[in-house]
């Protein structure tokens, strides 16, 4: 589903204020038809997009897991009305959602973090009149969702001695499990005929692919590819072909120093008049692997920056651009170059920003600590295809960013130990959502990122063309003794290496931290202790060529389920939850900005010094 775009041909609202919600714990509204009227009871006032739980904390919502149905109305101006599609775009509703239009029933979408769209043209209230619009969203999950939930009344659950390990609210994942319509909802109004998509790809040779998708083939379509003056550079028509091949002359590539951005301008046409028209983005970047190296634009990557998580107090995991920019800005403060999605897709605003900005960014699916519970692969089927699904609407929605340069089809599968793991049918699930993600997109390299339980033979590291290593040796496992930690990591990069052959880089490492907390001697949770930790790893794999990435756990303290191993939130940040500077953050700014690894063509810009404090630390 294209990006929200307003121009001649296309007109976007933002349905983005306060709506109604109103929680169903009972799971009442369906049968007692909450969509058909307006809400009433225990009902709240809710920003949107937001999640609920932390808007709505006294009313209950923090910790609620379930149906929760919003409410809003619209007018759509008459100038617009005839013979238009309208339609409306979620961009994310966290995890299931049906909708209802002036109590009709328009359309539904599983799967959080995406954007989906709902046909309203047939239900739609004419000549100006209000409409009502209702969204039930579920944030409730399951063994066959991604991300996967729990049944904390299940065997799965309850066997061995998870007792321990119950989380609350119950999630298989250690974030915090937040429900809402989480970012921008659109009313979108379009021609009958219009463009449905558009695949650009394009190498550093200047010859660029184009492939539009439209709600009617017999008309002709024109692309135009303009520089970031607005220049044509490239001009292709056709009526007959859906695919287009152009070169263009003087190619600016796109790196992290320079984004330079073209724009693939696709329009629609009727005879010689205009029906649509759309303004793609992308960057001419090329990535290869070649003799366990990874290269951008022909020279070596190493990765510096950060598994992150999105999420901000209050809005939870809402759209929230000004911590969007925010957090750019502090990675180019700190020397990063890039950063993973862990553990879900992010709102597409991050990855525009990423293009802009010069990031790297590995994409991932909401594939996080997925447990099987069979050895017989058949089994695991349902489980498979929600993942293939999932895997598919990320490549639809960001396959045209050159920020994005990996696909994470999986982080860290058997976090929980459980029987069903490392054998035949979970190496067949691995292969077969690698294979599929390369027929969808064969030009970005698949990470597969694992834990340590079975080290170097973990069978994910046979599905991925790169390949992600999370440890925590010094923190989870022998606490406290990073020499041994070192040895142990050391080993098994080498161990991985000689196996695979692939390139390798450090997906999550770190330690928690309470910002103020000190100490002389190695303690943990203190500021010292989390610096020497990460700057443990960092010494042990910088020696390896084959390395070509360290990202620290996490970006910033993030929000988590109930535990006793967490105080609230999880501490690994090098910046707190509302983004303030740990003492590590400013090693790190030392370390990276001078690291001789990183291509001078590898680091977005970093910001001018004006105010900040100079080499405080
Ligand atoms: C991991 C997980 C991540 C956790 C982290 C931790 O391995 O991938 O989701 O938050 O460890 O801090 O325990």
């Amino acid at each position: 589903m294209l990006y929200p775009q307003q121009n001649n041909y296309r007109t976007v609202f933002d349905l983005s204020g306060f709506w109604k919600i109103k929680a169903d714990p009972q799971n009442l509204g369906h049968d007692e038809k909450w969509y058909s009227s307006n809400l009433e009871g225990d009902t709240h006032t809710i920003a949107i997009p937001g999640s609920w739980n932390e808007q709505l904390e006294e009313q209950g919502l923090k910790n609620y897991v379930g149906k929760a149905w919003h409410e809003t109305t619209f007018r759509i101006p008459q100038a617009i009305q005839k013979d238009h599609k309208i339609w409306l775009r979620i961009g994310a509703a966290d995890h299931k959602a049906e909708v209802w239009l002036n109590g009709e029933n328009v359309g539904s979408h599983f799967g959080g973090y995406m954007p989906f769209g709902v046909d309203l043209t047939e239900s739609l209230n004419k000549s100006g009149e209000v409409n009502h619009l209702v969204v039930c969203v579920d944030s409730s999950l399951s063994m066959h969702s991604l991300p996967q939930g729990v049944d904390p009344e299940s065997d799965l659950y309850n066997t061995k001695n998870y007792d321990r390990r119950h989380l609350f609210p119950a999630t298989r994942f250690d974030f915090f499990p937040y429900g809402g319509l989480t970012r921008s909802v659109n009313i979108i109004a379009v021609q009958e005929n219009h463009i449905t998509d558009i695949d650009v790809n394009a190498s550093l040779d200047g010859s660029i692919e184009v492939q539009v998708s439209a709600t009617s083939d017999s008309l002709k379509k024109q692309i135009r590819i303009l520089d970031e003056e607005g220049r044509e550079v490239g001009k292709s028509e056709s009526s007959s072909s859906e695919n287009f091949e152009l070169k263009i002359d003087k190619v600016n590539p796109w790196s992290p120093s320079s984004p330079y951005l073209y724009t693939a301008q696709v329009s629609l046409l009727n005879g010689d008049t205009i029906v649509d028209q759309y303004e793609e983005e992308f960057g001419i970047r090329e990535i290869h692997i070649k003799g366990g190296k990874i290269y951008l634009n022909n020279e070596e990557l190493f990765l510096s920056g950060f598994g992150k998580h999105e999420e901000y107090p209050i809005i939870g995991r809402g759209q929230f651009r000004p911590g969007y920019i925010r957090d750019h800005e502090l990675m180019r403060w700190i020397g990063a170059n890039s950063y993973r999605t862990s553990h879900y897709p992010y709102d597409e605003e991050m990855m525009r920003l990423g293009d802009r900005l010069g990031f790297l960014i590995i994409d991932e699916v909401p594939a996080v600590s997925l447990g099987f519970w069979s050895n017989d692969f058949e089994d695991l089927n349902p489980l498979l295809v929600n993942h293939k699904k999932a895997i598919k609407e990320l490549i639809d929605r960001d396959k045209n960013h050159p920020s994005v340069i990996s696909w994470s089809i999986t982080n860290e599968p058997n976090l929980w130990a459980e029987e069903f793991y490392q054998n035949e049918a979970s190496e067949k699930y691995f292969r077969e959502i690698y294979d599929f993600t390369k027929s969808l997109d064969s030009t970005r390299p698949v990470m597969s990122i694992s834990m340590a339980a079975f080290k170097e033979d973990d069978v994910v590291n046979d599905s991925c063309d790169i390949i992600g290593m999370n440890r925590y040796y010094g923190w989870y496992t022998k606490p406290v003794d990073l020499d041994q930690a070192a040895t142990d990591l050391g080993r098994e990069l080498e161990a991985t290496f000689k196996k695979h052959g692939k390139p390798i880089m450090i997906t999550e490492f770190g330690a928690d931290t309470v910002e103020g907390l000190h100490a002389t001697t190695a303690q943990m949770f203190t500021e010292e202790f989390q610096t020497a930790f990460i700057f443990k790893y960092l010494e042990v794999m910088e020696k390896y060529d084959f390395v070509f990435g360290a990202h620290v756990w996490n970006f910033a303290d993030f929000l988590t389920p109930q535990h006793f191993r967490r105080v609230v939130l999880n501490k690994k940040g090098v910046f707190t939850r509302d983004r303030l500077p740990k003492s590590v953050a400013f090693k790190l700014r030392e370390h990276w900005n001078k690291f001789e690894k990183i291509h001078p063509t590898h680091r977005p810009e970093s910001p001018k010094e004006g105010f900040l404090v100079k080499d405080i630390h």
